[in-house]
């Protein structure tokens, strides 16, 4: 009875080290979050090296027509939602209104007071450096210098 349970404690004990190491692994690669659009956040409140991200958000489709930036400076790399939220501390603009989807995170539904609208067929879209993001505020994480753009605009103008 003692031999069994001294064997399961030591089949234990290999378990907690074989995923102790596991953790360590993923820790020393804290800039890369996997495939793209990854949900799954790291558990830490604050991950990965400090990156600087400007975020701009556009209006130039209807009134309060707007456009104004925010330099977020020594953040840890982590989550796009994340620099929008600092963003949002540093210029009262930023502020911003979201809805969670299963499985896709925040959507952006609007920003300054301006909101999206399927009658209208206008919303938020993302972009960077020219180029559409193909994830959420919730899954892109962006780089070092990046300059992300919050556009306000139609589907037709985004391509859907
Ligand atoms: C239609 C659509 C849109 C429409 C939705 C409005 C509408 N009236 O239909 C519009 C044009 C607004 C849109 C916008 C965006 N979308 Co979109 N969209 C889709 C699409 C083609 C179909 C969704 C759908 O109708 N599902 C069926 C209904 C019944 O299910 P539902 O859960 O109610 O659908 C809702 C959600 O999907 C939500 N939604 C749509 N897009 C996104 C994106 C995110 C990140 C979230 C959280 C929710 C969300 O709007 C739908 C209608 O209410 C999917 C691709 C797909 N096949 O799923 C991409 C998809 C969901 N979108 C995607 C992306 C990346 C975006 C944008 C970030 C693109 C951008 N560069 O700006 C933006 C969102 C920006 C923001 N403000 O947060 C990705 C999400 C990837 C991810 N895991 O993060 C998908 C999977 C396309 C892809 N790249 O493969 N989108
Ligand atoms: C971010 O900007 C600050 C202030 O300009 C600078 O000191 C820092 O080195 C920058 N960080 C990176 C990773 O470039
Ligand atoms: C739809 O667009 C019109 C014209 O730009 C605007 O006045 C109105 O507020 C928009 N509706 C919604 C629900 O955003
Ligand atoms: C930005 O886009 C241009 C042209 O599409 C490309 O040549 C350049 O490498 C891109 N820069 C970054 C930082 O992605
Ligand atoms: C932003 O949205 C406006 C209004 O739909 C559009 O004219 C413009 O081409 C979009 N893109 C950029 C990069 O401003």
């Amino acid at each position: 009875m003692v031999y069994r349970g001294l064997s399961l404690l030591l089949v234990a004990s290999v378990l907690v080290v074989i995923s102790s190491q596991r953790k360590q692994k993923g820790k020393g690669n804290q800039d890369d979050y996997g495939p793209p659009c990854q949900l799954q956040q790291p558990t830490c409140g604050l991950c990965g090296r400090p990156i600087n991200v400007t975020l701009v958000a556009k209006n130039i489709l209807q009134p309060p027509f707007f456009q104004f930036s925010a330099n977020v400076l020594n953040e840890p790399k982590r989550e796009l939602l994340s620099f929008l939220e600092k963003a949002a501390e540093l210029d009262a603009r930023f502020k911003f209104t979201s809805t969670y989807f299963r499985g896709l995170g925040y959507f952006i539904d609007s920003i300054n007071g301006v909101v999206g609208s399927i009658p209208n067929q206008t919303f938020w879209h993302f972009s960077s450096n020219g180029t559409a993001l193909q994830c959420g505020a919730t899954s892109y994480v962006p780089r070092d210098g990046e300059s992300v753009l919050f556009n306000f605009t139609t589907y037709a103008e985004a391509g859907h």
